[in-house]
């Protein structure tokens, strides 16, 4: 039996930069994730009949909204829903699925790497049939909707039994539980050198992979430990937990200290890898080598036909805007596109089904290629291990190398988390008041060339979207950029983003902030930063 259930709308079911992320208190209210469900299945047509992905990253509420999913997925039409046993799947395994069995799309619960649990964040988005995040024309388009929902329809049914493999039909409906892990670990023997990798690792190098209590633990073990012969223990944290063990799964320099500081000890690992919730970030880290997600992403484009699944070579770079330039340098050396999309994994999607893009990165940790269309954060790590057992290298000495070869972008992101909104938003359109007086204007030895606000029109169907992110260019190359998270939870996170370009490899031993110190204090000059949000340092540096 369907219900048809009266509902009326709330607000602020506005998806953000990925999908609509709230505190679980908040989703949890009556009718709340349904009309947000609901609103999503309304803005999408001819998926009658058709395969709906759904799986998330086992945080706190996860089975609940798939249960709600299920029954409502069933009561609006679909022909079957594909479900990760446990409720399991992380965001590239679930991108996975959706191309491989040619689903009509997905919907992922995660809210990817902020901490989860009975009063932390909770996510819901969609994913469209080529398995990439719903473009802003379908998120617009449910957020509309669910500005004038009024009924939601659910099947009368029990909760379906998720952690046994194999199919079932609920009112009419198929519903089949699948071995989140199998596809996935498939597809990444496929891409890679397995044998090299091994051998590597029975050669004695040391990896291990920080799975911070989140969704990647089952794929890192079944593909390191089982398929690569890495020791049991090379995956920590390996269990996902709906709290994630009490860990913010946020792979960076904070939140996976105790790795990193592992592997810099001298007795400590030859490499190490952190991912997030959901798994589709990374990072990697080599002995006496932190490398930053945008010299990541230049360094794998740079040795991308190591790897089978890339020996035919690339057709060109994607980055999000705030990326460092890094990977336009190896672009530009081998003669192929590079493309600088607003932050956000959905702008890849058309450069990649076109095939103008094959890999892409932004400096958000994120990094991924044209086999799924979300980031993916064990790729990753299985292209860096792969570098490493072709070039006979350690992570040091690759990143040097390519520094020396390319030039390093001293880069670092400073976070400023849970700023008063109106300060926040404040501080922006000071910024963008000031655009046009911008240009000329000196601090110390930086003079700005030019300034504006970002707008991307995307080359394939030609959308625009506007006010990307504030951009100060100065003389010589360095920049800095101002922008607003999306993804957040809480007031609002101001991220500035500083680089500075030094082709001299003798100054390429720098340490990160010292050479950047000057635009650091640049960006609080022109952006009032610490005048208008009242902070003294950011909260998070990267
Ligand atoms: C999401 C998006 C990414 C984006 C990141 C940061 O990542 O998928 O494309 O770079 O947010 O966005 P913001 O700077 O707006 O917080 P994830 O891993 O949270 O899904």
């Amino acid at each position: 039996m369907i219900n048809i259930v009266p509902t009326t709308p709330f607000e602020g079911q506005k998806p953000g930069t990925s999908g609509l992320r709230k505190k679980v208190p908040v989703f949890a209210q009556t009718h709340y994730a349904e009309n947000f469900i609901q609103s999503i299945f309304d803005s999408l047509e001819g998926f009658a009949g058709q395969t709906l992905v759904v799986g998330g990253d086992g945080r706190y509420y996860n089975r609940e909204v798939i249960q709600k999913v299920i029954k409502m997925a069933a009561a609006n039409g679909f022909g079957k829903v594909m479900v990760g046993q446990g409720g399991i799947l992380s965001t590239p395994a679930a991108s996975n699925v959706i191309r491989k069995y040619k689903a009509f799309g997905g919907i992922i619960l995660s809210a990817s790497h902020n901490p989860g649990g009975p009063n932390e964040d909770f996510g819901i988005k969609y994913n469209i049939g080529n398995g990439g995040p719903a473009p802003e024309k379908i998120t617009n388009a449910v957020y509309a909707r669910s500005q004038v929902i009024d009924i939601y329809k659910i099947s009368d049914v029990e909760d379906v039994d998720l952690d046994s493999i194999g199919t079932l039909d609920i009112a009419g409906m198929a519903v089949e539980v699948i071995d989140p892990v199998a596809d996935y670990a498939d597809l990444m023997e496929s891409l890679f050198d397995f044998d090299a990798i091994r051998a590597m690792i029975a050669g004695g190098t040391r990896v291990v992979v920080d799975s911070m209590g989140a969704v990647t633990g089952p794929y890192a073990r079944e593909i390191l430990e089982k398929r690569l012969g890495a020791p049991e223990g090379s995956v920590r944290n390996a269990t996902p937990l709906p709290d994630f063990g009490g860990h913010h799964p946020d792979p960076n320099l904070v939140h996976a200290k105790e790795l990193y500081d592992d592997v810099m000890s001298p007795d400590g690992p030859d490499f190490g890898a952190a991912s997030d919730g959901d798994g589709d970030r990374n990072m990697i880290v080599g002995k006496g080598m932190f490398v930053t997600p945008s010299d990541s992403l230049a360094i794998i484009a740079a040795n991308a036909t190591v790897a089978p699944g890339y020996a035919k070579g690339i057709t060109g770079i994607a980055r999000s805007m705030p990326t460092s330039g890094a990977a336009d340098r190896v672009a530009e050396k081998m003669g192929i596109g590079m493309y600088e999309t607003p932050t956000g994994w959905k702008f890849f999607g058309n450069l990649l089904d076109a095939g103008m893009a094959t890999v892409c990165g932004e400096e958000s940790f994120g990094t991924g290629s044209d086999h799924v269309r979300e980031k993916d954060g064990l790729w990753a790590v299985l292209f860096w291990l792969n570098i490493l057992a072709a070039r006979k290298q350690g992570v040091a000495e690759i990143v040097k190398e390519h520094w020396a070869e390319y030039g390093r972008n001293y880069y670092s992101r400073h976070d400023y988390e849970e700023v008063d909104s109106d300060a926040a938003n404040g501080l922006m359109q000071h910024l963008r008041d000031s655009l046009i007086s911008l240009p000329g204007q000196s601090f110390y030895d930086l003079t700005i060339e030019a300034a504006d606000d970002f707008a991307y029109r995307d080359p394939i169907d030609e959308s625009i979207s506007e006010n990307q992110g504030i951009r100060i260019l100065f003389e010589g190359g360095s920049r800095v950029v101002f922008r607003l998270s999306g993804t957040g939870t809480a007031g609002a996170t101001l991220r500035v983003y500083v680089e500075r370009y030094e082709p001299d490899a003798d100054k390429h031993g720098i340490d990160t902030q010292e050479a950047l110190a000057d635009l650091i204090a640049a960006a609080d000059h022109f952006g009032e930063i610490k005048a208008r949000t009242g902070r003294d340092a950011p909260s998070v540096i990267t």
